[in-house]
C-alpha cells in the first residue's frame, strides 16, 4: 500500500492525543488531520458541554474513518464516516448489539435490570442478546430465558470458566460492533477473555473497583478488541442503576417485541397496557415482563413531565 493511500478503519480506542484504529494493515496509531481537530475545538469553546456531548462532537471509539497513512507509519484521520448510532454509557458509536450478560445464582437473577438493559439497547437501534453465563454454576434459569427467546431476543447459554458456547457466541459476532453490558460480577470480562483469549492478559476480571463505576473513568476506557473471526466487543464495568431518561411512554412497549407483537389486538389504538379495557397485552405476555413494562413506563412518564 502506497503511503498515499487512503485506509478504511475503525478507531478501537482513544487515548489523551491519539486514536487507534483498526484498519486492513493493521491497528495504527493516529491523529486527527488539522481542520477535524479544529471543529472539535471550536465546538468545545462555544458551548459547556457534557462529557457525553463533548465525545459526540468529536470522534468517539466505534466510529468508522479514512486514514492516510504516513511514511513514519502512524496515520492521519481524514474523514469521519455518518454514524449509525452512538450509546452515552459506555460511550460507543455504531454500536450493533448490546450483549446483555446475566448469571442465574451467583450474582442472582436481576430480570428488572436485563429488562433495562434490552429497553436500552432497543431505543438506540441496537439488537439485545441475553447472555446467561455461569452454566456450570446449580440452578435452572431455563423458564426465564425461554420467555427471552419466545419474545424474539437470541439467547446463549455459556460458561466463560469452562469454555462451553464461547466459540458459538464468537461466530455469531463475526461482524460489527457489540458492546457487554450487566451487573457486577456477572463475569462480562471473563467472557471477553474468553472470546479473545490473545488479549486475556490484559483483561481485568474478579475484582469491583468502586471508582470506576462512576464518573468520566467508565467513558473513557471503552475500547474495542477485535475477535479472531472478525467483529469487535467492548467490555464496560458493571452498574447497577440505568435511568430510561430520553424515551417517550408511547414508544416504550415497542421495544418490548412480545409487547409489540399483540399491541394490534387492543381495543385503543393508545392502549398503554395499564389496565385498559380491552388490552391484549395483559394476559399474552409474562407476567415479570409486564411487571417492568409498567414500571419502566411510570419513570419514563414522570422524566417526560420533567422535560415540559
Ligand atoms: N463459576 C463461574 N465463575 C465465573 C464464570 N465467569 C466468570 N466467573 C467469575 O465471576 C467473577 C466475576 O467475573 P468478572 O468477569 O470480573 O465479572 P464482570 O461482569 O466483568 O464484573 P465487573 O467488571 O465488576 O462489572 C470472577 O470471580 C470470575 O472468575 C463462569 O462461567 N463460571
Ligand atoms: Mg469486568
Ligand atoms: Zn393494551
Amino acid at each position: 500500500m502506497s503511503d498515499q493511500g487512503l485506509l478504511p478503519g475503525t478507531v478501537a480506542k482513544a487515548w489523551s492525543d491519539w486514536y487507534d484504529v483498526e484498519t486492513p494493515a493493521g491497528r495504527l496509531r493516529c491523529q486527527p488531520r488539522g481542520r477535524l481537530r479544529l471543529t472539535w475545538q471550536a465546538k468545545e469553546r462555544g458551548a459547556k458541554l457534557t462529557e457525553g456531548e463533548r465525545g459526540l462532537a468529536g470522534i468517539l471509539v466505534g466510529d468508522e474513518v479514512q486514514v492516510r497513512v504516513r511514511p513514519d507509519g502512524e496515520g492521519a484521520i481524514e474523514a469521519i464516516l455518518p454514524r449509525r448510532s452512538a450509546l452515552t454509557r459506555p460511550l460507543v458509536a455504531n454500536v450493533d448489539r448490546v450483549l446483555v450478560v446475566a448469571a442465574w445464582s451467583e450474582p442472582p437473577w436481576n430480570g428488572e435490570l436485563v429488562d433495562r438493559l434490552l429497553v436500552l439497547a432497543a431505543a438506540h437501534g441496537c439488537e439485545g442478546w441475553l447472555i446467561l453465563n455461569k452454566t456450570d454454576q446449580p440452578g435452572d434459569p431455563e423458564p426465564r430465558l425461554r420467555v427471552y427467546e419466545t419474545a424474539g431476543h437470541r439467547v446463549w447459554r455459556v460458561s466463560a470458566v469452562r469454555g462451553d458456547g464461547i466459540a458459538e457466541l464468537g461466530a455469531a459476532l463475526g461482524e460489527g460492533v457489540s458492546v457487554l453490558a450487566g451487573a457486577s460480577g456477572v463475569g462480562k470480562s471473563r467472557v471477553l477473555a474468553a472470546l479473545v483469549p490473545e488479549r486475556a492478559a490484559t483483561i481485568r476480571t474478579g475484582e469491583v473497583s468502586p471508582r470506576l463505576l462512576r464518573g468520566r473513568h467508565t467513558t473513557r476506557h471503552a475500547e474495542l478488541l477485535r475477535l479472531p473471526a472478525g467483529g469487535f466487543v467492548a467490555d464496560t464495568p458493571g452498574f447497577s442503576r440505568v435511568d430510561l431518561t430520553h424515551l417517550s411512554a408511547a414508544d416504550l412497549g415497542a421495544m418490548f417485541p412480545e409487547i409489540a407483537e399483540a399491541a394490534p389486538g387492543c381495543r385503543f389504538r393508545r392502549c398503554l397496557h395499564r389496565g385498559e379495557p380491552g388490552c391484549a397485552v395483559e394476559g399474552a405476555v409474562d407476567a415479570e415482563r409486564l411487571r417492568h413494562y409498567r414500571l419502566f413506563l411510570t419513570e419514563v412518564e414522570a422524566w417526560e413531565a420533567k422535560r415540559y
